[in-house]
């Protein structure tokens, strides 16, 4: 008996159809039945070679323009269906489903779609899913079926359908060229699949790189891009960074919402990084008081700040907050959280100032300040309080809510008293105003305040004790320089506020010492006694919070 399975039917379905009519007329000589999808049918029966539908088979016409042809168990369970098996060929039998002997299938141009740089949705469409699933199912079921799935075999096919079909051995082989042939097409399918994964990334990265860009992210790229690229994005390029060697840009991250970063200038030069940097601590400062408020920024510490009453000048707190510190003031950043008047114009006028911002002008002050070709001055929107801050570390960013004067221990009604006799009115005034004021001051922070205004501040120190010596030497040094020799001390009868607890006693009593009449201070160090009772033995007043206010 010869293991040879003779071709009676063949389902031939070629993308190619080069060798196509020969072939057909070889099986046709032999007596094959030839079934056959749209257009390879349509050239069989152009060549006056007979030939079935696959449509006639299935019953159901072809459909999703062309992705289902032979998708049907009539054409799928001839192909698989195990001719050795009794069973396999009882049911075909029930089902009225004749089985095929010969496969002959070549596959949609995937690779030389991709190749020839066919669009995205050309290339998808010359995915093959019909021709592979026959040509797999053929290659597996080798035991009873032929499967010839290049067209050089075409011929070989041809001649074996006129001796009795192909031997199981030649099925074999045959197969193991099928499957071959549709694991390259796999593969070719996923490597191009994996490229638009790749590419789709990068413009991914890229989209994601110029969002970076409109919020104003820390990317180097930010800095790589050409200015009119940065224009687009948003950015504006700066002279330098913080220094002259550092490239530096600045973002604005939404438009209807500029803040600083798009205030409207005035007057004067382009803003430099550090102008930036200090108008932007400055104008959170002078925010951060509801009455008429001043600060003069240097170096992102306030030298000077002070508050008036509603209705008052803000010249007068500008005056004020310039008083503290008169010998820093030069070259400093001024932020009023009202609009600059005439009087205030010419109390800045004669100072030379970096940058002055605030919510308006008044048009003579305006005129005025217009006069100092290099002072800049912007109108900026009230600085809405809270929100949330973002720093960079290295590796990645530290995100908070911003410290706002909000929390429970700001309300000097929740303060307690710890020491000495209750503050009255005007003295509570002074701590508030003294507590409002710290949280603008780098940490450790001691500021000393009289009448609504800053004295004296200890900031930006390694130790809380250097920072209440640093607050007091200012407060009466400066205050000589500011009222001339024999002014009286200022740290006398002031009140002061400390941004954290005091850790030991010694800085509070160099605040007694020098005078100091009341103390407000979060509380909670373990020598919190040490330090009431210090004050206690001097009669000093002392509050606590329970709320800190660090500025690092
Ligand atoms: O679109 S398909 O994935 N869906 C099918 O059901 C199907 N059947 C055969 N592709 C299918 N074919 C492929 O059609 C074959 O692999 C061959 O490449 C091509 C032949 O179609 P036609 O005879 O219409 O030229």
């Amino acid at each position: 008996m010869t293991d040879r399975q003779s071709i009676r039917r063949a389902l031939v379905s070629v993308y190619d159809k080069s060798g196509l009519l020969d072939l057909a007329r070889d099986l046709a000589d032999a007596g094959t039945e030839i079934v056959s999808t749209g257009s390879t049918a349509a050239t069989i029966r152009d060549g006056g070679i007979a030939v079935t539908d696959a449509a006639e088979v299935t019953g159901f016409p072809e459909m999703l323009d062309g992705r289902v042809k032979t998708l049907h168990p009539r054409i799928h369970a001839g192909i698989l269906a195990d001719r050795r098996l009794a069973s396999h060929r009882e049911q075909l039998a029930d089902q009225d489903i004749a089985p095929f002997d010969l496969v002959v299938v070549n596959l949609y141009p995937f690779e030389e779609t991709v190749a020839a740089g066919g669009t995205f949705d050309e290339i998808i469409e010359k995915i093959d899913i019909g021709g592979p699933s026959m040509v797999r199912g053929a290659a597996k079921n080798f035991a009873s079926v032929a499967v010839v799935v290049d067209p050089e075999d075409y011929a070989r096919a041809g001649r074996a359908a006129k001796v009795g079909g192909f031997t199981l051995a030649e099925r074999q082989e045959l197969a193991t060229v099928a499957f071959t042939r549709t694991a390259e097409y796999d593969a070719a399918i996923s490597d191009w699949m994996l490229a638009r994964l790749e590419e789709d990334a990068e413009q991914g990265d890229e989209r994601d790189a110029a969002a970076a860009a409109e919020a104003g992210g820390t990317d180097a790229f930010l800095l790589e891009m050409d200015d009119a690229e940065a224009a687009e994005a948003g950015l504006t390029t700066l002279r330098y960074g913080e220094n002259p060697h550092q490239r530096a840009r600045v973002a604005v991250i939404d438009d209807d919402a500029p803040g600083l970063a798009g205030a409207e200038q005035l007057g004067g030069k382009a803003m430099s990084y550090n102008n930036y940097v200090d108008a932007d601590a400055a104008a959170r400062a002078a925010f951060d008081h509801d009455r008429p408020c001043v600060v003069v920024m240097k170096h992102n510490n306030p030298c000077g700040i002070a508050e008036v009453g509603e209705g008052q000048d803000i010249a007068l707190a500008h005056a004020r907050a310039h008083a503290t510190d008169p010998v820093s003031a030069y070259g400093g950043v001024i932020a009023a959280n009202r609009p600059v008047t005439l009087a205030m114009a010419q109390q800045v006028k004669p100072v030379f100032t970096e940058v002055i911002l605030a919510p308006g002008y008044d048009d003579e002050a305006l005129d005025l300040l217009r006069t100092k070709k290099n002072l800049r001055i912007l109108r900026i929107d009230e600085r809405p309080r809270g929100g949330v801050e973002i720093r960079q570390i290295w590796g990645g960013s530290l995100v908070q809510d911003a410290d706002a004067i909000d929390a429970p221990g700001d309300d000097p009604q929740a303060w307690t008293l710890a020491a000495g006799p209750a503050a009255d009115e005007h003295t509570l005034a002074d701590l508030a105003f003294a507590w409002r004021a710290i949280r603008a001051v780098k940490s450790n922070a001691i500021l000393l305040a009289a009448d609504g205004a800053a004295v004296g501040i200890g900031m930006g120190q390694v130790n809380r004790l250097d920072s209440c010596r640093l607050a007091v030497e200012r407060a009466d040094s400066l205050g000589a320089h500011a009222e001339g020799e024999g002014a009286p001390q200022r740290a006398r009868g002031a009140v002061a506020a400390s941004d954290a607890f005091f850790p030991f006693a010694d800085g509070p009593q160099i605040l007694i010492d020098a005078g100091v009449r009341a103390i407000v201070q979060p509380g909670g160090s373990i020598r919190d006694d040490e330090v009431v009772a210090a004050c206690e033995q001097a009669g000093v007043t002392m509050y606590l919070t329970g709320t800190r206010h660090f500025a690092h």
